[in-house]
């Protein structure tokens, strides 16, 4: 395994070669071993389209869109408006947990389409987009809102979705929010968070859709971009809510319309995914002069770190709670979920390629149990990820930007990992190499793997993997 520099500069090297070459002049500028540390440029080229021919990890804006921002707001009826694929093959596939009656006052669970047919694109959709409303406030009267998620072929026919979503709104009394999501539209998902976010900004807060909070208190903050992932945001909440805060609002993993508005009346508004939400964060900052600060809930020293930091904001009162709660309550915990589990974890390596975010916050977590990584890069990460993932390298830490399959399967053949983390299309291949592997998008249907409780669970299933005695009895096809 690689243990200097030159040889992570070798491997990349190495495998680069197996490109024809104008591929490799291409898939070259993807991969680098960096010189760690916050102040260093990382200099890997991202968010570019994927060379077709090779297979790539990442998703579509429609993805981006409907699977990630719009579709958790469980009180919100979701339309994947088009043919009827997109929404069946996404359907149920992220774990965003919600509570409330699925059918009646809750929506999250459910596959809605306007399921096109050669006519509607030959003349058009918006009709029948306009009976599918109809037909679903009919069914569902105690929605509060519609997204209209547009697959690719409503961008292609031209549908004028926005005169459907105004007139509809209008004789609902309910946002309904057309979304330009086509799967066409950029190299990756992010662009679909984008344009969510654009339709957040257009059709919720510029609409001035009520708030649910009337009066403002000085400890009000919103969570923002935790997606409940196996109960995550939950596990943050609990966090905030001990030191003092109060959540008047979650996005959008278990959230509802009125929170969404409730955001504008937040003192502070925190960010967990960056990549997903960053954009709405920002308008908030400009239009409704709300703050916003980044922080990471993933294990000891980044939870520590992120209560001090999210506590600075408030007065003395706050973080006195926040230092007490810490020291007396929060310590003892995760230090007994070190003390059980590092000396089983201590020296492994894993290699960890999630889409936007999970890398960099997952990996301080890692290392509080001991554990290095070995590679890791985003999907379809900006230069602003790459650049706040550095200070978590080590200096033989190969970083690869949107890898693909084949590279993949190099680089697990060589490094030989202890643990590959990434998504179910990387799982089986991996575990046939005899490599242990987790799911670091479902986290394997376990969770939360977020705050105080979480830290617990993500370390007991990392032992679980790495240390199971299964991956003992399968010979990987090199060995042989
Ligand atoms: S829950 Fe988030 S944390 S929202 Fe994003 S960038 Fe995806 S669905 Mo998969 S696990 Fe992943 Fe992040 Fe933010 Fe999830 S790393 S790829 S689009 N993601």
């Amino acid at each position: 395994s690689v243990v200097d520099k030159e040889q992570s500069q070798a491997l990349i090297e190495e495998i680069l070669q197996e490109y024809p070459e104008k591929a490799l002049k291409s898939r070259k500028k993807h991969m680098t071993v960096v010189e760690p540390g916050a102040d260093e440029k990382c200099g890997v080229s991202s968010n570019r389209k994927s060379i077709p021919g090779v297979m790539t990890i990442r998703g579509c804006a429609y993805a981006g869109s409907k699977g990630v921002v719009w579709g958790p707001v469980k009180d919100m009826l979701t339309i994947s408006h088009g043919p009827v694929g997109c929404g069946q093959y996404s359907w149920a596939t992220r774990r965003n947990y919600y509570t409330g009656i699925t059918g009646v006052d809750s929506f999250g669970a459910m596959q809605i389409t306007s399921d096109f047919q050669e006519r509607d694109i030959v003349f058009g959709g918006d009709k029948k987009l306009e009976k599918l409303v109809d037909e679903l406030e009919e069914m569902f009267p105690l929605s509060r809102g519609i997204s209209i998620q547009s697959e690719c072929p409503i961008g292609l026919i031209g549908d004028d979705i926005e005169a459907v979503s105004r007139k509809k709104a209008e004789e609902i009394g309910k946002p309904v929010v057309p979304v330009r999501c086509e799967g066409f539209r950029g190299v990756s998902q992010s662009l679909g968070h984008h344009i969510a976010n654009d339709a957040l900004r257009d059709w919720i807060y510029e609409k001035d859709v009520p708030a649910s909070v009337q009066e403002a208190g000085p400890y009000d903050v919103a969570l923002m971009a935790d997606y409940n992932i196996g109960g995550d945001a939950w596990s943050s909440r609990r966090i905030l809510e001990e030191m003092g805060l109060n959540v008047i609002s979650q996005s959008t993993g278990d959230s509802t319309v009125a929170e969404l508005a409730n955001t504008a009346k937040a003192k502070l508004v925190l960010l967990h995914c960056y990549r997903s939400m960053n954009y709405i964060a920002r308008y908030l900052e400009e239009k409704h002069s709300v703050p916003w600060t980044e922080f990471n809930f993933f294990g000891p020293t980044q939870i520590f770190k992120s209560m001090r930091k999210i506590a600075s904001y408030f007065d003395e009162s706050i973080q006195k709670r926040t230092e007490e709660l810490i020291e007396n309550k929060y310590k003892p915990l995760l230090q007994s979920v070190v003390d059980k589990y590092k000396s089983r974890l201590e020296g492994k390596k894993v290699m960890l390629y999630v889409g936007g975010l999970r890398p960099r916050h997952t990996i301080p977590c890692f290392k509080d149990l001991g554990v290095e990584v070995m590679l890791t890069g985003y999907e379809f990460g900006h230069g602003d990820d790459y650049q706040r993932t550095m200070e978590y390298l080590d200096d033989t830490t190969i970083v690869v930007d949107d890898m693909s399959e084949f590279e993949m399967e190099k680089f697990l053949s060589k490094l030989k990992p202890d643990l590959f983390g990434s998504g179910v299309k990387e799982k089986y291949q991996c575990q046939k190499a005899g490599v242990p592997f987790r799911q670091m998008h479902s986290w394997d249907y376990s969770g939360p793997y977020h705050g105080i409780e979480g830290f617990a669970i993500f370390a007991r299933d990392m032992d679980m993997a790495i240390n199971g005695q299964v991956w003992k009895h399968i010979k990987a096809p090199w060995k042989s």
